[in-house]
């Protein structure tokens, strides 16, 4: 259960995340801001019901879609916007962009352009944090694609030997670009596919923050306690298409607006969190407000931004010391 306090967070992040989206498009759609950008409308309560549980020295790899896992795990707005729009004051100096967003102070290891990229990174952060004894837990977050990836089996497969503190949260928004995930894979509910590694596996309805915040809950206390990693597979749906721009000839517009209706995140906890008392109208409004005037303020510092200097084109590219 969570307090009045952490509800007003978590409602604060949710419209963050959708706002934050919502905007993009709208920019891009203005020929305002350039990009391949894949929006994360729809999937909010999966990221921000698992990232409410973690700590600052637990660490994140997210995906192509990755804005909301950023926004979830802390990294600032403003830096985010600025890089989006790949000006020097971006939070990866303006040379990354929506799929390379990473903030290693926030513990967001990185979005990740390669489909299941971020999972072997996760099995080796998780070994990491248990080597160093730091009491911290990976997270991977992917899609249904990525579980037919042969990353994904070998991440799983070394993460449940070496019983490593890694929760492989799987969002199965029901498709991979324009393929629904029944036409590309066999089983249904893809956390079965946990038990081939003799992986704890859970199911959990996506679009409810309190049902992820619980599930996710008990598999990161699990992997804190050493009892190893945890498949949760979060049934979720994705509002927009696999890209702004997708012109989404692959599903109905009744399909749409039955999740829309039914299912949206934001609705959803709204409707829970005010039935147990937890928040009340005006709060969320005011909530609203200021994360509209946030967003309104980032746009309008990025836009200021300068270009990254030609000079350093060459700077961040390899490691140093
Ligand atoms: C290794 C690899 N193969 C193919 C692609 C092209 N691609 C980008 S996103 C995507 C679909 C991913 O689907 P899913 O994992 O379900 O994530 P979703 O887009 O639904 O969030 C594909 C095939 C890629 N980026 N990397
Ligand atoms: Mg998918």
């Amino acid at each position: 259960m969570i307090s009045r306090e952490e509800a007003l967070d978590v409602y604060q992040q949710l419209r963050t995340i959708r706002s934050f989206e919502e905007k993009l498009d709208a920019l891009v759609k203005a020929g305002r801001l350039p990009g391949f950008l894949h929006l994360y409308v729809g999937q909010e309560a999966v990221a921000v019901g698992v990232c409410a549980h973690l700590r600052e020295q637990d660490v994140v790899n997210s995906t192509h879609r990755g804005h909301g896992h950023c926004i979830a795990k802390g990294v600032d707005l403003t830096g985010m916007m600025a890089e989006l729009f790949g000006r020097a004051t971006g939070i990866c100096k303006g040379k990354g962009g929506s799929m390379h967003i990473a903030d290693l102070d926030r513990g967001m290891l990185g979005a990740n352009g390669i489909v299941g990229a971020g999972l072997p990174l996760t099995a080796g952060a998780a070994l990491s944090a248990s080597v160093k004894e730091t009491g911290g837990v990976a997270v991977g977050f992917f899609g249904d694609g990525a579980t037919n990836q042969g990353q994904f089996h070998e991440a799983l497969n070394i993460a449940a030997v070496w019983k490593l503190p890694a929760i492989f949260v799987l969002e199965n928004n029901g498709y991979g670009e324009a393929s629904p995930t029944e036409f590309v894979t066999a089983v249904t509910d893809l956390a079965v596919r946990g038990k081939s590694y003799d992986m704890h596996s859970l199911v959990a309805d996506g679009m409810d923050f309190f049902d992820v915040f619980e599930k996710a809950g008990e598999a990161i206390e699990r992997a804190r306690r050493g009892e190893g990693p945890t498949l949760l597979e979060c049934k979720t749906y994705r509002f927009y298409g696999h890209f702004v721009g997708d012109p989404i000839g692959y599903r109905t517009d009744e399909e749409l607006e039955y999740w829309k209706t039914n299912k949206d995140p934001l609705t959803l906890f709204i409707d829970k969190a005010t039935e147990r008392g937890l928040v009340r109208a005006d709060a969320l409004e005011r909530i609203d407000a200021q994360v509209a005037a946030e967003i309104e303020a980032a746009v309008a510092a990025a836009e200021a931004a300068p270009f990254p200097d030609v000079a350093d084109v060459l700077t961040d590219v390899y490691a140093t010391e």
